[in-house]
């Protein structure tokens, strides 16, 4: 008899298994379009209710919401772009009820000398594993977010399936747990360590795991870290458009190499493929939605794809008066790409809040 198709997580609970039945069973039906922090705040906004970058720009919310839990561990009010954690769990409730699929990450500090997770040291991943000696203060933090995740219930008390990308761009070198900071194998065991922890130890069963590199060249170098498919439930990276795109198409032919490597790797690990993170950091080139992003995307089967954020605050404390950094990765009002983004709104190939709702992600 066939295996039933599970979450790497075999006590799953029934909603997290039909997420991630329905992300795999509805690939062909569109990708979902994603944006990072976006009921939070914009470039001339923060904390506004019932607000959203996206359905300023379309009328209509994210399919995919990302969130981000750096400060957790400190135990801090505010995470590390400002966003209050007890308003992120609001904004987390909102997205399920609309029908949204929620992913976060977190970019935690350097358990060894408390410095950001731009750290360059190395070594600090042996200390957090076991016989280490920032294993125990490692394990404290992931009591945190244990407590955040599990704090995510309905109010009829239905916990929301979370996809947790944690140690993220791992291939990258820029994190404390990158690819010259740490060898492959005690990532690997980084990984297993959370993941079980979260899993077996605290008993977490609202949770799918993605495994997130950053861009990357072949099936090995992607693979060469991944600690296993009794771990993880999707195969994801992060790419962003850098240079100027309307003179140069590289990044067009490297994503679309990259989703084509990626979605084989999760057919062969019966796998969800997802592309975690990207964008053009203020859209120089005003038609890079359908040029770029859509064209890059071309046919691949892809679940989701998610924009970076737009504005906020970086300063991990209290938002000031108003003073938002002017970034943002989706247009802004009157942007001059403002005009593609609906072309490609319009192209059909991506899903919104109303296509992802559609879906019924959550049922069987
Ligand atoms: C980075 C930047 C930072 C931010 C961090 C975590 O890519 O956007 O400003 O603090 O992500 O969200």
């Amino acid at each position: 008899m066939a295996q039933p198709d599970l979450p790497a997580d075999k006590r799953a609970s029934p909603a997290t298994v039909n997420l991630y039945r329905n992300l795999k069973k509805h690939l062909d039906k569109g990708v979902l379009f994603g944006h990072q922090d976006d009921l939070a705040y914009g470039v001339h906004w923060f904390g506004d209710k019932n607000r959203s970058n996206l359905n300023d720009l379309v009328g209509e919310y994210p399919a995919v919401y990302g969130w981000e839990l750096g400060h957790l561990e400190l135990d801090a009010t505010y995470n590390l772009d400002s966003v209050p954690f007890t308003r992120m769990r609001e904004y987390i409730l909102e997205g399920y009820q609309k029908g949204g699929v929620i992913t976060i990450s977190w970019h935690l500090r350097n358990p060894v000398n408390g410095k950001t997770a731009w750290d360059d040291a190395k070594g600090v991943v042996k200390e957090i594993l076991p016989g280490g000696s920032k294993h125990n203060l490692y394990l404290s933090w992931v009591d945190k977010v244990a407590v955040f995740l599990n704090s995510l219930k309905t109010p009829s008390g239905e916990l929301v399936p979370v996809i947790f990308r944690p140690f993220h761009e791992l291939t990258g070198n820029w994190f404390w747990w990158g690819q010259d900071r740490c060898t492959a194998e005690e990532y690997k065991q980084l990984m297993r360590m959370t993941i079980t922890y979260l899993r077996d130890t605290k008993q977490l069963h609202h949770l799918l795991y993605a495994y997130n590199t950053s861009g990357f060249k072949s099936k090995e170098a992607f693979m060469e870290r991944y600690p296993g498919n009794d771990l993880i439930d999707i195969l994801s990276f992060d790419d962003y458009q850098y240079g100027d795109a309307s003179k140069d198409n590289s990044f067009v032919k490297n994503i679309d190499l990259q989703l084509g490597l990626l979605e084989s790797m999760a057919a062969e690990n019966n796998k969800i493929p997802a592309w975690a993170e990207t964008g053009y950091e203020k859209i120089p080139y005003s038609k890079w939605w359908t040029e770029c992003l859509l064209k890059s995307i071309g046919q691949h089967r892809l679940s989701y794809v998610l924009v970076w954020r737009d504005g906020g605050l970086v300063t991990g404390k209290a938002p000031r008066e108003f003073a938002p950094s002017d970034t943002h990765f989706l247009p802004v009002p009157a942007h001059s790409s403002e005009p593609d983004f609906l072309k490609m709104y319009f192209s059909g190939k991506f899903l919104f809040q109303k296509g992802a709702a559609a879906l019924k992600l959550y049922d069987k």
